[in-house]
């Protein structure tokens, strides 16, 4: 089966967003509401009280993020797709001016020489979906094979790789057991239902868009090496894999949930749940595999309910797993993450030795406090500079391990809406105005633009 990823004669490059985070005008063009324009207006959910309904104007600006994106030289950009742009209702009736919003940046990008990349589920589930119960609800996975279907159709002839979600861990467990994300809810059981929807999502999309002729169809995972601080931690580090990672790739990879998933997650061991030919429809439905990495996971015990006080390293995002505590160390960036290459290089070797799959980094990046200003008054972020390199030479010493890594993301090209965070962390290649959303570009950007460069001239 050919696949339209890169080669892997060279390392590919490329950034990424996401539509919540970057588009805005959410109500434009009969935009419907989304789980994450709700989330965002009860009080508290957001740490600057923010939403997403400027964030960058992409939706406005689009002209703009083409011509960033055709100056850094970039061979693909990862963007996803708003299902409510789509279907403001989540199914039936197709918007055609949302449609056409990706016509435009999908046509946009192809005109100067970068190839599209294209998420359908980054986290935007529309509100009527989340009324009828949601990702713990198995129809909200047929109804996301249908809009999978309506976008693939109309921009199939154009758009070659295609990953159905993006971090469904994220949408199951810290939207629903540790409640900090959308749709905020902390019950562990909906928790698992949903991961097992997300993933039957995924097998469903999968197979309706390979019947019309895709063959480049993958799942964006963020994945991470659980590293035990002690022998002691082992069980609680063996839980959190299986939450974390084991979760998504056993069924991908042996169609199946692993015994101690289904001790901890007991919708995951209930035929009512999980039925016949789920995860037979699950296993082998990727092409490609997409890993976002950004820091290990080191767990030590004595758990406590705060966890590391790093952004997404909640204790309650792991159900079950008892005496928990998750122990970052060394450099952090500014969301509290530990600073590890080297946990990029493990995984990337450890996933394609059990996957087999061609991977891409679908994101790496790194959110500091860019105080420091470079004469022309632009952000000088040398410490992003040095993440995005040291994790870039992780994954050539992946690749000289024999890893089929195809290709790396920066996440992201603009400061945009961090989730629960808004726009209080930084992770942009390009600064943002955030009273005109004027784009400035970073040193970070100028570094990575120079790198591309001398990367495709290399081998051109
Ligand atoms: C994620 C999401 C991105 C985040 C980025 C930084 O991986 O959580 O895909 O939307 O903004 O990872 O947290």
């Amino acid at each position: 089966m050919s696949s339209h990823l890169p080669d892997g004669t060279r390392l590919a490059y490329g950034t990424a967003t996401a539509a919540y985070q970057v588009e805005g005008s959410t109500t434009a063009d009969g935009r419907g509401p989304s789980i994450w324009d709700t989330f965002t207006a009860r009080p508290g959910t957001i740490k600057d009280h923010s939403d997403g309904s400027v964030a960058c104007a992409s939706y406005l600006r689009l002209d703009d993020d083409l011509e960033l994106l055709a100056g850094l030289g970039v061979d693909f950009y990862r963007f996803s797709v708003a299902w409510p742009r789509v279907q403001p209702t989540g199914s039936g009736a197709v918007e055609p001016r949302g449609l056409a919003y990706y016509d435009r940046l999908v046509d946009g990008l192809l005109a100067r020489g970068v190839q599209p990349m294209a998420t359908l589920y980054h986290w935007d589930l529309p509100q009527p979906l989340e009324d009828a119960g949601g990702w713990p609800e198995r129809a909200t996975a047929e109804r996301f094979a249908d809009y999978a279907a309506v976008v693939h159709d109309h921009l199939g002839d154009r758009v070659q790789v295609w990953a159905t979600h993006n971090e469904p861990w994220c949408a199951a467990y810290l939207g629903h057991a540790a409640g900090v994300h959308a749709p905020g809810k902390r019950e562990p059981e909906a928790a698992h239902r949903a991961a097992h929807h997300l993933l039957l999502g995924h097998g469903l999309a999968a197979a309706r868009l390979h019947e019309a002729g895709a063959d480049t169809v993958g799942i964006v995972l963020n994945l991470t090496p659980v590293w035990p601080e002690r022998p002691e931690a082992a069980e609680a580090a063996d839980g959190v894999d299986a939450i974390h990672n084991r979760v998504w790739l056993g069924p991908l990879v042996d169609g199946a949930y692993d015994e101690r998933l289904r001790a901890l997650a007991a919708p995951l061991d209930d035929s009512e749940v999980v039925r016949d030919g789920d995860l037979a429809l699950v296993q082998g439905s990727a092409d490609w595999l997409g890993v976002n990495y950004y820091t290990p996971a080191r767990v030590d015990v004595g758990g406590d309910d705060t966890g590391s006080g790093a952004v997404g390293q909640d204790t309650s995002a792991y159900p079950g797993v008892t005496d928990l505590r998750f122990a970052p160390r060394g450099s952090r960036t500014a969301m509290g993450w530990e600073v590890e290459p080297r946990g990029l290089e493990e995984l990337l070797v450890d996933v394609h030795r059990r996957t087999d799959l061609p991977l891409v980094v679908t994101e790496n990046g790194a959110a500091y406090d860019d105080s420091a200003r470079a004469e022309d008054g632009s952000v000088d972020d040398p410490d992003r500079i040095a993440y995005l390199q040291d994790h870039l030479a992780a994954v050539e010493l992946a690749r000289s391990a024999g890893a089929d890594v195809r290709a790396y993301v920066a996440w992201t090209l603009l400061d945009n809406f961090e989730w629960a965070e808004g726009y209080t962390k930084k992770f942009g290649l390009v600064e943002i105005d955030p009273d005109d959303q004027h784009r400035t570009p970073k040193a970070s950007y100028r570094w990575y633009a120079e790198r591309l460069h001398d990367a495709t001239a290399r081998t051109s």
